[in-house]
């Protein structure tokens, strides 16, 4: 028996600031222009916003890199703007979660600025600092974002760790005094109403404290040296009881570098640790690294049949996209103009019938693609510049790294949201964006889809007003039905009181699918082709290339 709780039943909408909507003409998104958004968002029918990061931060990895916890970005706006911004959404019944940065600061944080100075410094050992062997760093780590996880600085010569940029140091949660003042930062959020947060890769902050090289095969994927650390679970639970136990609210970490087993102890909720966990399998698959690789339909559905059978002291979160992965229609549909209008909805059916908390990304509602690059000054991010010396000594050339690049890159996600069909896609009023706009902006728009009554976005809203309050679609127990089909995705979800039949063709090609007699009478509630809505009679459904069809029980 799964136990009812408000926030296994949201469907999050993520907000990255800087790209959402610009209100002051600069080319960068910023709170008031969220503010002047939020009409769409109730429009749209979501529960709650997750912001990613709008705190002070110098922007080497685009707020993901705090300077000051407590201030918020000067390009995004003021405390006074975020307090607007948080009312806004709760008169509308909106909640509003916010991304907690706590395995690193920016080292422009003045706690940094502080331990760098000397190593008697009080504020020495909120950072991991250690001396180097000979010239060398003190151990072999890489860092995510290319080169070594180690960086001298300060006049001692030591090395500080960074397991992304140089300008993101690690904090060191050995030191009990930085775990406190994190609870005071969190709790100064908590206290001004925020519903909860969204945990940048939580699973990092418990270093390995033996500090070992590693070998070939764990340099591969260091993720897995450092998620998941010795004193994890003690963390966690210690900042639920102090601080996440006193405030009704969710919690979701990014749960990057575990497996399943790892993932859901600390998502258990006999353990007091965080809610829900992200787990990466099912939207990265075919991904190596830098490479997105071909991958067939039931290599993914055996990947989401696992998030979904997670036990019942467990609740699973369902995303296909995030500020860090391509755009969905992209990567697991067709974004070709034939099919692209087709396969979001399918894709829209699919986030929206799963079993867990839902995460949609923005622009995914207006069916957002890909951007088409072409060069690499066209990109922003922080990744793909710091790795671009390793994978081109890994034998890419510039030219296959950019194809690469044009499949999984990071800034695809992040391009500015399309708003219209007027300059910079109704982003901005001014005539530069701090990254590109996407060239399709004429076409794929908020303003196309709210006049189009059969839209994407109108689609999603259906969709969403389905799942909204249905216990048997929520909680209902999730069954694949034909998880080893080519083509096609279908399954049940059954509730107390009522199933779903969910059957999406995955494909461009029709297909004939036949279901058990015991589907007969179902009734179709919604599909992504027109409106019609019928009883199965047959027990051989023929599917159009993309289609996608819920039947519910009568
Ligand atoms: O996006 C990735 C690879 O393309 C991941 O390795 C990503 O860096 C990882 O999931 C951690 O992501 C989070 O922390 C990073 C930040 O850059 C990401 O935007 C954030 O989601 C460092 O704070
Ligand atoms: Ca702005």
């Amino acid at each position: 028996e799964i136990k009812k709780e408000w926030w296994k039943e949201q469907v999050v909408y993520q907000i990255y600031p800087r790209s959402f909507k610009d209100s002051n003409g600069d080319g960068i998104g910023d709170i008031p222009g969220i503010i002047s958004k939020i009409d769409y968002l109730d429009s749209l029918g979501i529960d709650v916003v997750w912001l990613s990061p709008h705190f002070d931060s110098p922007n080497a990895d685009n707020g993901y890199d705090i300077r000051d916890y407590r201030k918020v970005m000067e390009e995004f706006g003021t405390l006074e703007d975020f307090d607007t911004l948080l009312n806004g959404l709760h008169d509308r019944g909106i909640k509003l979660i916010i991304d907690l940065v706590i395995n690193h600061s920016s080292d422009e944080h003045k706690w940094f600025q502080e331990s760098m100075s000397s190593k008697d410094n009080p504020y020495r050992d909120y950072y991991i600092w250690k001396p180097g062997k000979e010239t060398n760093p003190p151990n072999n780590w890489p860092s995510f974002f290319g080169g070594s996880a180690w960086e001298q600085a300060g006049p001692d010569g030591e090395y500080y760790l960074h397991y992304f940029a140089k300008k993101q140091p690690d904090l060191n949660w050995e030191n009990q005094q930085l775990r406190e003042e994190i609870y005071e930062l969190m709790r100064f959020w908590l206290d001004k109403g925020v519903d909860g947060f969204r945990m940048d890769v939580i699973a990092l902050i418990s270093k390995p404290q033996n500090f070992d090289d590693m070998d070939n095969e764990g340099l591969k994927h260091p993720e897995y040296t450092y998620a998941y650390g010795p004193r994890l679970h003690e963390f966690l639970k210690d900042m639920n009881k102090e601080v996440l136990s006193k405030y009704d609210v969710m919690t979701v970490g990014e749960a990057y570098g575990g497996n399943a087993e790892k993932t859901l102890e600390i998502t258990d909720e006999r353990n007091n640790e965080i809610d829900l966990a992200f787990w990466f399998d099912a939207v990265r698959v075919g991904r190596d690294n830098f490479k997105q690789n071909e991958w067939t339909l039931p290599e993914f559905k055996k990947l989401v049949k696992a998030q979904s059978d997670v036990n019942s002291h467990n609740w699973p979160t369902f995303f296909l996209g995030n500020h860090d992965n391509p755009r969905v229609v992209s990567k697991f549909g067709d974004d070709s103009p034939e099919f692209r209008v087709t396969s979001s909805k399918l894709l829209a059916m699919l986030l929206l019938t799963q079993r867990g908390t839902t995460f949609l990304y923005q622009g995914d509602e207006i069916g957002m693609t890909n951007y088409p690059f072409t060069s690499f000054d066209q990109f922003d991010d922080v990744e793909i510049k710091g790795n671009y010396n390793k994978i081109i000594a890994s034998g890419s050339t510039p030219e296959s790294y950019l194809a690469d690049l044009n499949k999984m890159a990071r800034d695809h996600a992040r391009t500015p949201m399309q708003w219209s069909n007027t300059n910079k896609a109704g982003f901005t009023s001014g005539d530069k964006t701090w990254l590109g706009v996407n060239p399709n902006y004429p076409e794929i728009n908020v303003n196309n889809n709210l006049q189009d009554k059969h839209s994407i976005f109108h689609f999603y809203r259906r969709l969403l007003n389905i799942r909204k309050g249905n216990d048997n679609l929520i909680y209902g127990d999730y069954k694949d039905i034909a998880i080893d089909h080519p083509q096609v995705f279908a399954y049940t979800r059954i509730g107390k009181n009522k199933t779903y039949l969910v059957v999406l063709n995955m494909s461009k090609s029709m297909v004939d699918f036949s279901l058990d007699n015991k589907f007969k009478g179902y009734n179709l509630i919604i599909n992504n082709l027109n409106d019609d809505t019928t009883t199965i009679e047959h027990n051989k459904l023929t599917l159009q290339p993309w289609e996608a069809r819920l039947y519910e029980s009568n």
